[in-house]
């Protein structure tokens, strides 16, 4: 922290909400003034923070280009693109524009463990931060995953773990991580980024000053540019020298760090094969950020997934049912339907919600691959049917209770019903969480019937 000097000028912090709160306080300890600015009217936590910091100026509403060009530094939320006409006027004009995440790294004293990509981040970055606790290490985990990075400071602290998004390393200059990693890039928050192109370049902002960099073998998109001067490690696919992979023997598969067998699949307590790559991905991260071997792989035989993540919930006669809620992307619903599709097992998948403007032909080969049913739900339903056209028999639901009740009667022994919606919540939910409950609580009602 000490390299926060404080000035007698005042810093602009863009955002009311959780990130925005971790900055006032971090900025308030080190007795830095601050103004704060949401462009809602009515943004959350107004009453907290005229109450933690009286007398601060909370400016509501469209961003006032004047109040953010009499400041030194703008500190800009997650939520708010700095492509936001304002801010970038300002930038233009030469003021400092950063996240959260910049003013973490110019104050955390451990190694951090930087992690991002389009599907998968949650579960690796839990998976590292149980895999350093189970080795006895003092780690803070956080980030994306709910925990704003300024409140993990701590010198006491020995890793940092961090989930980063794109919206996050937008405002990142160098972030100097002991390892960094793209988990794997596919198509979202297109509704923010002009195109795939600047999605992606948020992305590799993760290598930035990296130490040691983590990709993966199957994705060429998550690969730096050579100009990183890093040899990457490589995860997925099959092991080889420089890799964690997989090895077949007479015995079965194995996890592997380069031809060396470490434990064999079947042991691994999260289901899927996608789950195969996250956890090989959190091997080659914890490996690099000098986590022991046995306390990583004691990890993977006891850890058994995040909720709404492919997470098994009940079964009846023989049918299975799994709440994948955090399947919000296309990327992600073909990697649980890839990833849980056991021939001849059929899936019943339930699809639908805001379809964020995706392209959901990219959904067809798989379902037609595994001649699956589908259960459309919410808004963009009609937009999901004519995309998916006959790849799947469709059956409509207008209530995640009638979609469960639905899909039950659809399926047959041996079936499995996957709620991956590839789809945000908003439209029927109050988010992924609760969508993910309602239908745990619809399956609880199928169960009991
Ligand atoms: N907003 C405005 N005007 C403002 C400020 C915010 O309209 O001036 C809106 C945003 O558009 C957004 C919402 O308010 O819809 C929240 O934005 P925020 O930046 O205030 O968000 P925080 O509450 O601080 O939470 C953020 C992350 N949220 C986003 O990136 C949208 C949280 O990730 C993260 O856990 C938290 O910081 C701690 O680091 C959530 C998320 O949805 C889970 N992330 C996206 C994802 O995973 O896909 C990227
Ligand atoms: P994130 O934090 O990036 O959203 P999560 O770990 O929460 O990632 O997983 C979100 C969803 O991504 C899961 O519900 C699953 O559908 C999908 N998913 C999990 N692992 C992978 C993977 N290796 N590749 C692609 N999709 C994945």
């Amino acid at each position: 922290m000490s390299q926060m000097i404080a000035t007698s000028k005042v810093k602009a912090i863009i955002g009311t909400g959780i990130t925005g709160l971790s900055v006032a306080r971090f900025l308030a300890a080190q007795g830095q003034a601050f103004v704060l600015m949401d462009t809602r009217s009515n943004p959350p936590n107004l009453e907290k923070v005229q109450h933690e910091f009286p007398g601060v100026t909370i400016i509501c509403g469209e961003l006032d280009l004047h109040t953010l060009l009499a400041c030194d530094e703008i500190i800009v939320s997650p939520g708010v693109a700095i492509a936001t006409p304002a801010i970038e006027q300002a930038k233009a004009a030469g003021i400092s524009v950063v996240g959260d995440i910049e003013l973490f790294v110019r104050a955390a004293k451990a190694p951090i463990v930087a992690i991002t990509g389009s599907n998968a981040k949650s579960t690796v970055t839990t998976l590292v931060g149980e895999m350093a606790k189970v080795a006895g290490m003092n780690v803070a985990v956080g980030g994306n995953l709910g925990t704003p990075a300024l409140e993990l400071l701590n010198d006491a602290v020995e890793l940092y773990v961090m989930e980063l998004s794109s919206f996050q390393l937008e405002t990142v200059t160098k972030l100097n991580a002991k390892v960094a990693t793209i988990l794997n890039i596919s198509a979202d928050h297109l509704d923010r980024y002009e195109n795939m192109r600047a999605y992606i370049l948020a992305k590799l902002r993760v290598y930035f000053g990296a130490e040691h960099i983590v990709v993966n073998r199957k994705d060429i998109l998550t690969h730096p540019p050579l100009a990183a001067g890093v040899k990457p490690v490589y995860f997925g696919g099959n092991a080889d020298f420089g890799s964690f992979g997989l090895i077949q023997d007479s015995d079965g598969e194995f996890l592997a760090k380069n031809l060396t067998p470490l434990m064999a699949t079947k042991e691994l307590k999260i289901r899927g094969r996608h789950n195969v790559d996250n956890a090989l991905a959190a091997l080659a991260l914890g490996d690099a950020a000098g986590i022991p071997m046995d306390a990583m792989l004691a990890t993977l035989k006891s850890f058994s997934g995040l909720r709404h993540r492919c997470e098994f919930v009940a079964e009846k006669n023989a049918v299975e049912f799994y709440n994948d809620s955090k399947g919000t992307n296309i990327g992600a619903t073909l990697a649980a339907i890839q990833g849980l599709a056991r021939d001849p097992q059929q899936l019943i998948v339930i699809l639908g919600g805001e379809g964020k403007g995706q392209d959901f032909t990219e959904l067809t080969p798989a379902l037609r691959s595994i001649n699956s049913k589908v259960v459309l739900i919410g808004r963009d339903a009609p937009i999901i049917a004519e995309a998916i056209g006959d790849a799947a028999r469709i059956i409509y639901a207008d209530s995640m209770q009638d979609a469960v009740n639905k899909a039950f009667t659809a399926a047959k022994s041996g079936d499995a019903v996957l709620l991956s919606p590839a789809c945000a919540s908003f439209d029927m939910f109050k988010n992924y969480e609760d969508r993910g409950e309602k239908f745990c609580l619809a399956v609880q009602e199928v169960v009991a019937s």
